[in-house]
């Protein structure tokens, strides 16, 4: 192409800016340490360029998006772009020891992704022991230039990061746990846009505030970046449409609370339609196991603009910590969007029929306070982490690393929801499921009630699936798939599989490499509950795991 095309191009593009297709996007990410007066935390947070949240990615569907990240910390560090498809770019996609070695300290690497077919809001977080409580952010999708949402076009836009914060170091809190053997402390405070609102002991630093502007309309794009805890969120006196999760889009709906858990993000809009003056926002953990967890809630503010000074908050109540029929109805009410432009293209014909079920366990641990360690397990395999990549192991065929045999059903059926009287023990494995390239995929997650029946929010990399149906109790493969909706289930990404039920997911297998699927309570994935498939090569000249770049880290 001569000069004068490409200046002529350039031009174009520079007025008509509706005429570039994509573009390409640079971030730099600086792994840093840094002291945070948000916070009365006693030692420094690790944070990406020194921000907690940290800096949001912004694309338009069909953009490449390049991040040099660079560790000045002296942690170990990988990123994870949560939801992203990273089709044959399975090397950017960041869980350590699945797709690549860390980032070791001074160490770089270039996280290089095109987004594919999707648009929304999904967030980033590191994705190597516990790191992601602060090094956490959002990524945002907008549409390509020149398409509209399919719903009426916001005033404004606003991001809520919700979070979770420790006082202590988080990572001595998980490695206390890991020589323990017991279940590591829970959190201190739920946090919003980095703000805790009030905390025990910790004198006041002020909250976030959501201005607003009377008759306006908000895209709220919220974020669940918690480690450990299920999230209520609610607005006094005003209720949210509900038009996206995940970056798939929805069908719209109204409610006065959303349900969200971690891994997930969920775009609101909220029209500013009530009397001016300074409203309740909260942000408050779920659990319907009987279980130990904090029940703190966290509080923020929305803020009219031209509301007089110290005004009276107006309240909302807070869901109990046990609001499971509020999970449910939220749930529920989500249906892809399932439009001419947004169709739902669910898999109706099955190739891999699995059953998986999630469970605790308890190992014998010589060297653990009571002898015995909290484990954690999918059809009662607890996921050894092997000591170099699975991706590479796969690519170069590197032997001793996984064997590809792990079971599509539980070794012994029982029933799940019942009471398991037999041994609490697991077995050991880094076992991967193999798929064919394209074929398609059903997983029924069953939930058990071994030691406690716990709600699992399940996350798979690599594919958005579709959630066809759920349940309580344990599974009926005769019944229960009659009820299955194959016509506009949502489309996501991490799906809360319910307390002693189950929840049934469809995906195709059209991206080859090895993905991860796993609990993403950061706790259950430290106690085992993972595993991956690998996903095959195709025959296609395009349906190939591409080499890796020059720049991955090495073990
Ligand atoms: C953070 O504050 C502590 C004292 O509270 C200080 O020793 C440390 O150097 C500070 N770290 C950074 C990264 O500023
Ligand atoms: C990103 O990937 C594209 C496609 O493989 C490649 O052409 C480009 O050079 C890469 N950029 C960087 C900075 O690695
Ligand atoms: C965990 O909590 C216990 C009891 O409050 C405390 O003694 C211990 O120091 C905490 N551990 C960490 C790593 O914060
Ligand atoms: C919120 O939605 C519910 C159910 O759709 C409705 O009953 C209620 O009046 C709405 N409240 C406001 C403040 O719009
Ligand atoms: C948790 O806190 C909320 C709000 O403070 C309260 O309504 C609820 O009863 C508490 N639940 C438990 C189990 O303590
Ligand atoms: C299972 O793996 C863990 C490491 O993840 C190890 O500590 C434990 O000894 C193993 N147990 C058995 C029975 O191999
Ligand atoms: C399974 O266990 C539950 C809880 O104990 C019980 O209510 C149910 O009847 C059991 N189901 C079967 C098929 O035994
Ligand atoms: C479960 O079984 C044990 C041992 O048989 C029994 O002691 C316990 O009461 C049972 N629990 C329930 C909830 O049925
Ligand atoms: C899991 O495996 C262990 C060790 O083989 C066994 O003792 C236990 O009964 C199994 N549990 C389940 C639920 O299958
Ligand atoms: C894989 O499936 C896609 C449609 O989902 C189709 O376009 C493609 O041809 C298929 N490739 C192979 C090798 O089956
Ligand atoms: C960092 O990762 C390397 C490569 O896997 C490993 O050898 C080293 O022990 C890790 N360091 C820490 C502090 O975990
Ligand atoms: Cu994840």
């Amino acid at each position: 192409m001569d000069h004068w095309f490409r200046t002529v191009l350039l031009l174009g593009a520079f007025l008509f800016p509706a005429l570039v297709q994509s573009s390409v996007r640079h971030y730099k990410f600086s792994v840093v340490s840094k002291n945070t007066t948000k916070l009365c935390a006693t030692k420094p947070l690790l944070t990406v360029n020194g921000q907690f949240p940290g800096p949001t990615l912004y694309a338009r569907e069909d953009d490449t998006v390049i991040i040099r990240v660079t560790n000045k910390v002296a942690h170990n560090v990988t990123i994870h772009w949560h939801g992203v498809r990273q089709f044959r770019t399975n090397w950017a996609d960041g869980p350590a020891y699945i797709t690549q070695c860390p980032i070791q300290p001074g160490q770089n690497y270039i996280y290089n992704f095109t987004l594919t077919g999707q648009r929304g809001t999904l967030l980033w977080h590191a994705h190597i022991s516990w790191l992601r409580a602060s090094i956490h952010g959002a990524t945002v999708i907008l549409p390509k230039r020149g398409i509209p949402y399919p719903f009426p076009t916001p005033d404004k836009e606003k991001i809520i990061v919700l979070g979770e914060w420790w006082k202590e170091d988080v990572e001595a809190v998980v490695n206390q746990a890991t020589q323990t053997g017991l279940p590591p402390n829970v959190s201190d405070a739920h946090t919003i846009n980095g703000h805790p609102g009030p905390v025990p002991g910790c004198s006041s630093q002020g909250g976030y505030t959501l201005h607003v502007e009377s008759g306006k309309t908000y895209l709220l794009r919220i974020i669940n970046a918690a480690l450990n805890d299920e999230l209520f969120f609610k607005i006094a006196g005003h209720n949210l449409t509900i038009v996206e999760v995940d970056a798939s889009y929805t069908k719209p709906f109204q409610t006065d609370s959303i349900f969200i858990s971690p891994g997930q993000t969920t775009n609101a809009l909220l029209t500013a339609n009530q009397g001016i003056g300074k409203y309740l926002i909260t942000a408050s953990p779920f659990m319907d196991a009987p279980i130990g967890l904090d029940n703190l809630t966290s509080y923020a503010a929305l803020h009219y603009k031209g509301t007089p000074a110290n005004p009276p908050t107006i309240l909302t109540s807070v869901p109990p910590l046990n609001a499971t029929p509020l999970t449910h109805a939220f749930i529920d009410s989500l249906r892809s969007l399932n439009s001419e432009q947004y169709p739902a293209k669910v898999p109706l014909s099955i190739d891999h029929s699995l059953f998986f079920s999630v469970a605790i366990g308890v190992n014998p641990c010589a060297t653990c306070v009571t002898g015995i360690r909290l484990v954690a397990a999918v059809n009662n395999v607890s996921f050894v982490m092997p000591t170099i990549a699975l991706l590479e192991a796969h690519y170069y065929n590197i032997p001793g690393v996984f064997t590809d045999d792990f079971p599509g059903n539980p070794p012994i059926a029982f029933n799940y929801t019942g009471n398991w009287t037999s041994s609490f023990q697991t077995m050991n494995g880094t076992r991967l499921y193999r798929l064919a390239y394209n074929s398609t995929v059903q997983i029924v997650l069953q939930g058990t009630a071994i030691l406690a029946p716990e709600n699992h929010p399940t996350h798979l990399h690599g594919f958005n699936f579709f959630v066809v149906g759920k349940g309580l109790g344990n599974f009926d493969p005769e019944k229960d798939p009659q009820k299955f909706n194959l016509v506009d289930p949502v489309e996501r990404n991490t799906i809360s599989v319910p307390t002693a039920g189950w929840t049934a997911i469809r995906f195709k297998a059209d991206n080859p490499g090895v993905w991860f699927l796993h609990c993403h309570l950061e706790v259950h994935t430290t106690w085992g509950l993972k595993m991956a498939f690998l996903v095959d090569n195709g025959k296609g000249p395009n349906d190939f795991l591409p080499p890796p770049p020059n720049d991955l880290p090495k073990c």
